[in-house]
C-alpha cells in the first residue's frame, strides 16, 4: 500500500530545489513518473528515440561516454528537445574520484554541466570530494547542471552497497545537503526527507535478469511497496520491437501505483 507516502502536493511544497520543483511541475502536467534510460550508442538512434518518447517522460538518462558519435550538436539538439517536450536531460555520469577530478570531467570534452539537468554520483569518496564540487556547478547560472542524485543503493546483483552502513552513510551526505542534492538512485526508499525524490533503475515488466548482473523487479513492488517516486525504464523500453506502446505501459502503470493512495 502506499500508506505514508507523502503525495506530490506536498512535496511540492516541501522541496526549495528548483529541479525538484520543475520535476514535479512536468509529473502533474504529464501524468507520469517515468525516466526513460537510453542507452543507444549513436546520436541518431538517442534523437529519434527522445522525439517519439519525451511527450511521456519527466526525464531522458543517457550515458554521455558510450555515445560513438557524441558532439555540441547533439547535446544542442537534446537541449532544444528538452525544452519543447518538458523532460529534464540526466546524465548517468557515476563521478566517483577526487573533487578536483569531478570538476575537469564535468568541464572536460563532454560539457556534461553546460547540457545537463541533472547526473548522478556516487557516494564512496566522501561528503568533501563531492558537495563542494557540485554546489559550485550548481550555483553557477552559467551551467544547466541544476542537482545531483546520490548513488544510495544499485540494483545489481551483490552490488557493495547493500553493507548497511554505506546507505546510511550516503543518505546522510543527502540529508544534510538538500540544497544540491535532489534525489538518490536506490532500490528502496531511504531517507525521511520527503523533498528528496527517489529514482529507482532495476524496473522490467517482462523480465528478472539479464546476463550481466541487472537485477529487475515490477512497478508494484518499486513505487507501491519500495516506495520510490520515479522509475527508471530502459531496456524494458528501448529493446522492444513496440516501443512507444511499451513506453506508454510503462508511464500507466507507474502512474497508477504513485497515485494509488491520492485517488481512493
Ligand atoms: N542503472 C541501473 N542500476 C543502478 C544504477 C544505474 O540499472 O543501480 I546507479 C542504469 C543502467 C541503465 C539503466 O542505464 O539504469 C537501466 O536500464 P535497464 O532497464 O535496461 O536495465
Amino acid at each position: 500500500t502506499n500508506a505514508g507516502r507523502t503525495s506530490l502536493q506536498e512535496r511540492e511544497a516541501l522541496t526549495t530545489s528548483p529541479l525538484n520543483h520543475k520535476i514535479i511541475s512536468f509529473m502533474k502536467k504529464k501524468s507520469s513518473n517515468l525516466c526513460l534510460a537510453i542507452d543507444y550508442t549513436t546520436t541518431e538512434q538517442i534523437l529519434q528515440m527522445v522525439e517519439k518518447a519525451g511527450p511521456f517522460v519527466v526525464a531522458i538518462k543517457v550515458h554521455s561516454d558510450i555515445i560513438t558519435d557524441f558532439s555540441e550538436s547533439f547535446t544542442q539538439q537534446l537541449v532544444q528537445l528538452a525544452n519543447n517536450l518538458e523532460f529534464i536531460i540526466f546524465d548517468d555520469r557515476k563521478f566517483a574520484d577526487t573533487g578536483n577530478t569531478t570538476k575537469l570531467q564535468l568541464t572536460g570534452p563532454f560539457k556534461i554541466a553546460e547540457w545537463a539537468d541533472v547526473v548522478t554520483t556516487h557516494a564512496v569518496q566522501g561528503v568533501d570530494s563531492i558537495v563542494p564540487v557540485f554546489r559550485e556547478f550548481i550555483n553557477n547560472p552559467a551551467y544547466r547542471l541544476s542537482g545531483v542524485l546520490l548513488i544510495a543503493q544499485l540494483s545489481t546483483k551483490g552490488s557493495l552497497t547493500n553493507i548497511h552502513e554505506y546507505t546510511k552513510k550516503a543518505v546522510q551526505i543527502a540529508d544534510e545537503n538538500r540544497d544540491i542534492v535532489s534525489g538518490f538512485i536506490t532500490q528502496t526508499r531511504i531517507s525521511e526527507f520527503s523533498d528528496i525524490l527517489n529514482w529507482t533503475p532495476g524496473v522490467n515488466l517482462d523480465a528478472k535478469n539479464d546476463s550481466t548482473g541487472q537485477q529487475w523487479r515490477g512497478v508494484e513492488q518499486a513505487i507501491e511497496i519500495q516506495q520510490n517516486d520515479i522509475v527508471i525504464v530502459g531496456r524494458g523500453v528501448t529493446s522492444s520491437k513496440e516501443p512507444i506502446q511499451q513506453l506508454k505501459r510503462y508511464r500507466q502503470t507507474a502512474w497508477e501505483s504513485l497515485t494509488k493512495e491520492e485517488n481512493e
